[in-house]
């Protein structure tokens, strides 16, 4: 058991085999241009500076043994999870399922759907391919995290308004403790990301709880 410094009070940490590390959609298809995130009209060069906090969550879970569970948003090559909804929407040039200069723009298994090289998943480590913006939705992360045990969750990624607030949302309604880790994770709108934090451990941690990942690690030590 232990006390991590959080907002909007403490969080407090179970035995490390009830927490699990969450990393939402650090693919190249959100970070890097030519990918999905680019072509609905994002710079995405400013998501990489979470990079090495994320890295060192990893690392730090990783050492322990506990639980990292990574998401990738994309859909499956013949579209037939992908609502014609999703697909339309926007008026960019690159839509889902179109070649671009990573492959198809948001499908499994192309380069630019890949997680990040510098957060390679090691073999032993979970990966779930989620074809929503939220990460229980037609997915098994509710009985991944069931078979584990889990109760606690730690959440990281991009974009934090988008499929790292959805997520935590929905674990929340499932009755998991969240914490986001406020420089962990990163929205192509600074604004956005203020609001996400704010909201989240606003009116007594509505959705949760947010603190640095400097404040975990000293709690976890
Ligand atoms: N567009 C945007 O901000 N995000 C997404 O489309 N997906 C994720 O957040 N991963």
């Amino acid at each position: 058991m232990a006390q991590i410094a959080a907002q909007p009070y403490d969080y407090t940490l179970p035995t490390g085999d009830r927490l699990a590390l969450i990393i939402i959609d650090m693919q190249r298809d959100f970070l890097e241009p030519g990918g999905f995130g680019e072509a609905l009209g994002n710079d995405v060069t400013p998501l990489r500076e979470i990079v090495p906090t994320v890295q060192t969550l990893q690392q730090a879970f990783r050492d322990r043994g506990w639980l990292i569970i990574q998401t990738v948003e994309g859909h499956h090559p013949d579209l037939s999870d992908c609502p014609p909804a999703k697909r339309d929407r926007g008026n960019s040039e690159l839509k889902i399922g179109d070649v671009g200069p990573m492959g198809r723009i948001l499908v499994l298994g192309e380069p630019g759907n890949g997680i990040i090289p510098e957060l390679t998943p090691q073999a032993n480590e979970t990966v779930i391919a989620k074809p929503g913006k939220g990460a229980f939705y037609a997915t098994a992360l509710a009985t991944t995290l069931q078979r584990h045990g889990i109760t606690h969750l730690l959440f990281t990624g991009v974009t934090t308004e988008v499929c790292v607030q959805s997520t935590m949302r929905e674990a929340n309604d499932r009755g998991y403790e969240c914490l986001l880790i406020e420089d962990g994770t990163a929205s192509y709108f600074p604004e956005f990301k203020q609001a996400t934090l704010d909201m989240v451990r606003a009116q007594g941690g509505i959705v949760g709880w947010t603190a640095t990942a400097e404040q975990v690690l000293a709690g976890l030590a």
